[in-house]
């Protein structure tokens, strides 16, 4: 913790002293990543900075009930930064081809990764890095605390939106600070009832038709320890429903509430020839970041995903036989 402390004073200094910041989040953004790296943007701009925030994939229209203006650009405009901000993302591949496409700056500016992810490597210049936080926007919350500024509501929301969002509305991973900042963030301002309404009670009438069709067709594997379902391009047609519309939702309230399950899978059928796949624990003493680990990625104890290109049956395979049962 106070190392932690440490190295929020090393960042706020970092911010104080600097005009031009470049933030970023994982692509194919969540609402951690979102939340965490948008709160991020309009924090640093409130305070007279120049600042860009990038992401190589196009955001999804879910995120649009938060009314954010879209400030996400996908390359990045100018040639020096006085630091790189990298939002919950423990690894580089994970940002997507900046490093190789901006070789300049990625290797003269300095890079302060703020993180919760499992196995994340603190390679980077400063580590903002908790793993037992319940998300980044957590933890984002700790360091404008320590800066000191204000925060607008729109500010205060999207840091709720991110802790309610990797948290399942408050299921996984959380412990007594991410109320004590849900807490704070909601005496700020933060629109608590609109995210709940757009991310809980908004359900298309496609989407309920598409679970029936899931729970017909659900894959079982070690009996009924092991539940989960392959999202095809065919079946995203049928139903209506654009790819980067589907997947969270799916296995945390569906899939990964089955019982009998240890965990549940989701396999998704990507626009090049990769399948991004989702792993969520129903309970206690399952690692299913060790299946994300095996593909090269990793994620939480409870909650991991990667992507591969490898064939459906030598996917189902890996993730009958790999062990993901903690030992005691
Ligand atoms: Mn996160």
């Amino acid at each position: 913790m106070h190392e932690m402390q440490q190295e929020r004073g090393k960042i706020r200094e970092i911010i104080n002293r600097g005009t031009t910041f470049l933030v970023m989040g994982h692509k194919s953004v969540d609402g951690d990543a979102y939340g965490s790296s948008m709160a991020l943007y309009f924090y640093l701009k409130g305070m007279g900075k120049v600042v860009e925030v990038v992401n190589e994939l196009p955001i999804t229209p879910l995120f649009a009930f938060l009314g954010v203006e879209n400030s996400i650009t996908k390359d990045i405009q100018s040639q020096t930064f006085d630091a790189i901000f990298i939002c919950d993302s423990g690894e580089l591949s994970l940002i997507g081809k900046y490093p190789d496409r901006y070789p300049e700056i990625f290797q003269h500016t300095p890079i302060i990764n703020i993180d919760h992810h499992n196995g994340n490597k603190l390679f980077w210049t400063y580590n903002l890095v908790d793993t037992g936080a319940s998300s980044t926007c957590e933890l984002m919350y700790g360091l404008f605390e320590e800066i000191g500024k204000d925060k607008s509501p729109e500010i205060a929301t999207l840091l709720l939106f991110g802790i309610i969002r990797d948290t399942n509305c408050f299921k996984n991973s959380i412990r007594p600070r991410t109320f004590e900042v849900t807490s704070q963030l909601i005496a700020e301002g933060a629109e608590y009832e609109k995210i709940i309404f757009y991310s809980y009670r908004s359900e298309k009438l496609n989407y309920l038709k598409l679970y029936s069709h899931i729970l017909e067709n659900l894959i079982s594997l070690k009996g009924w320890s092991i539940v989960g379902w392959v999202i095809t391009k065919e079946i995203l047609e049928r139903y209506d429903i654009p790819e980067d519309e589907l997947g969270p939702q799916l296995i945390n309230e569906i899939l990964s509430s089955i019982e009998g399950a240890d965990f549940a899978f989701l396999i998704k059928e990507t626009e090049r020839d990769e399948k991004r796949l989702s792993f969520r624990a129903r309970r206690d003493g399952f690692d299913v970041s060790r299946i994300a680990r095996h593909f090269g990625w990793g994620g939480h104890i409870q909650s991991a995903g990667c992507r591969t290109t490898q064939d459906l049956s030598e996917i189902l395979s890996i993730i009958e036989t790999l062990e993901v049962k903690i030992e005691d």
